[in-house]
């Protein structure tokens, strides 16, 4: 059975989770959700996240905060936990870098790279800000005269010795994977970014850093130096690799998708795959590097002081639902190479069109006439064909429009659902695959619009009103409603992955949750074994998503 492993960056734990965050966690979770059900088995699928802890930033913060490193990041680690609860993401694990579990065995990689030459010590000569106590840039320090970018105290050349990655003995292997897309770096605009600087030639990295006086004892030490501690990034990336690194967990590596934006594409798609080639393991099968979130036009920033915080994600989570919100930052997002802007307007708009007016309307609608005309149970089958000569549903249909006086607009028209559920699976498959995750999940408002257009053309509520004069009326309506049902059933499939707690809420109203274990093509086969059955009771209910109103004043971020 093949698995499917999927990871986020591990977040900096100075700060609180802000949009950025939960946006990169949950195209994750999205995929990962699908891929349970793609492949009906749950354990066979892997999604982690986590935090970042070692970095210098985090010290400064706690400092400033008068709390130790650790209470800090317990604290910012928490917050993280709870913030990706808000957001119902299903996580498997959440590393903390600050664990044993990934301390010794980061520590254990860099030793067998020390020992295979790839680690070896060098001399660094850089631009020294004493004032900052930081190495500046060359670019940075030419910029600034070779001042303090800081505080424009003269900057001093100094020497080092640091330990340092071979980079640069990777290089033709590095350009060939990327080329051939065997390590497939999306999207292609990217890939041609990264190649682009690869060609420019591959330099020795830095690994660590010497310990000074007055440090605080925070981070890990390199194993064979303890005077020297491991640079925080090149820990960091081994989390993929150290929480699977287990007996029950090998089995999901390598990861099939490294998912974070365009900021550390080169770390994922470069230093990593690099690193592991030295490890002498597999390297990730895509890095797929999304855009930024930006926010009514402008680039979210502390000093704007404009990051939509995870305070104001729960309002809007709170007013328009949880399920909602993960489809507005799914659909609507920086997935692709393009910045995504967050801004209130926009969200009512595509609020009230797919889900208000389409999901929601469409799949109570539908419930409602069941309950109204059919007594709240199905009382017919049916394959899903309409308009193929032989078929008379719709053409009963027809003969209620025309008796009624009511224009039919195409008399030819037909509607085949058993193909247009099935192509919609296959279309969610294939961008799945792509990590197009937000195409994925339109494919089920796709099939929620073709039932629309379905009802629109055969008018069941007009047919409903002759059933006493027509013959067929009643056979003709209850197939009508079964094929629109069935199709919603699917739909809701594709759905589930962005909108697991509105699906659960139909599946539960008209039986149909999937049976653990079935793999997604056989559970989104129309009239197939998984099939909604004669005499399912269909259960009438709310709206799933009530319809907003764009004057209304926007949420605010609570405050308690
Ligand atoms: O870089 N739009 O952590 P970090 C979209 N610890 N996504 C955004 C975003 C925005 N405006 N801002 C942040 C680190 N993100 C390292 C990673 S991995 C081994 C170490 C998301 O807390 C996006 O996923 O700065 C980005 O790559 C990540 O947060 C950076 O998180």
């Amino acid at each position: 059975m093949s698995t499917y492993y999927i990871t986020t960056p591990i977040y900096y734990v100075n700060d609180r989770p802000h949009i950025g965050h939960c946006y990169t966690t949950l195209l994750a979770d999205v995929a990962a959700r699908f891929q349970r059900l793609r492949h009906g088995s749950p354990d066979d699928v892997f999604f982690l996240t986590g935090t970042d802890e070692h970095a210098e930033k985090v010290v400064q913060s706690a400092s400033d905060n008068g709390m130790s490193p650790i209470q800090w990041a317990d604290r910012n680690a928490d917050e993280f936990r709870k913030a990706f609860g808000a957001m119902d993401f299903t996580n498997d694990d959440f590393v903390r870098t600050t664990e044993d579990r990934h301390k010794t065995k980061a520590s254990a990689y860099i030793q067998q790279l020390v020992d295979s030459g790839d680690i070896e010590l060098g001399d660094y000569e850089g631009w020294w800000d004493a004032s900052q106590e930081e190495y500046v840039p060359e670019n940075t320090a030419r910029e600034h005269d070779y001042k303090s970018p800081v505080t424009g105290r003269e900057l001093e050349k100094r020497t080092e010795q640091n330990y340092f990655f071979r980079l640069d003995k990777y290089e033709s292997w590095l350009r060939e994977q990327i080329e051939s897309d065997t390590i497939r770096v999306l999207p292609g605009a990217r890939k041609n970014e990264v190649l682009g600087r690869i060609r420019q030639g591959l330099q020795k990295v830095p690994v660590s850093r010497k310990i000074k006086e007055g440090d605080t004892d925070w981070g890990i030490r390199m194993p064979n130096d303890p005077e020297h501690r491991i640079y925080v990034w090149i820990e960091a990336l081994c989390n993929y690799l150290t929480t699977v690194d287990t007996d029950e967990r090998e089995r999901f590596w390598p990861a099939d998708v490294h998912v974070m934006a365009k900021d550390i594409l080169w770390f994922h798609a470069v230093i990593w795959p690099a690193m592991l080639k030295a490890l002498d393991r597999p390297a990730p099968k895509t890095v797929y590097a999304h855009a930024y979130w930006i926010r009514e036009g402008r680039k979210m920033s502390k000093s704007l002081g404009n990051f939509i915080e995870i305070e104001l994600l729960e309002a809007y989570c709170k007013k328009y639902s949880t399920d909602a919100v993960r489809w507005y930052l799914l659909t609507q997002g920086p997935l692709g190479a393009n910045d995504a802007d967050f801004a209130h307007e926009h969200f009512v708009e595509m609020y009230n069109a797919d889900l208000a007016n389409s999901v929601g309307n469409s799949m109570s609608r539908v419930g409602n006439m069941i309950d109204k005309y059919l007594g709240g149970e199905l009382t017919m089958l049916c394959n899903g064909e309409f308009g193929f000569p032989g078929g008379s549903a719709l053409q009963t249909a027809r003969t209620a429009l025309a008796n009624a006086g009511k224009p039919v607009d195409d008399p030819d028209r037909t509607f085949h659902f058993p193909e247009i559920t099935k192509a919609a699976v296959e279309r969610a498959i294939a961008s799945a695959d792509a990590f197009e995750v937000d195409e994925m999940a339109r494919q089920g408002l796709a099939v929620v619009r073709a039932v629309d257009e379905f009802i629109s053309y055969a008018a069941p509520f007009t047919l409903a009103k002759q059933l006493d004069e027509l013959e067929d009326g009643t056979h003709a309506l209850a197939t009508i409603l079964y094929s629109c049902a069935e199709s919603l059933r699917i739909a809701s499939l594709l759905l589930a992955p962005a909108m697991p707690t509105k699906m659960g809420e139909l599946w539960a109203r008209w039986g149909c949750a999937p049976s653990a274990g079935v793999p997604l093509a056989d559970l989104a086969e129309f009239g197939g074994a998984h099939k909604l059955k004669k005499g399912q009771r269909i259960t009438k209910g709310d709206a799933l998503f009530m319809r907003a109103d764009v004057k209304e004043e926007p949420p605010v971020a609570s405050t308690d």
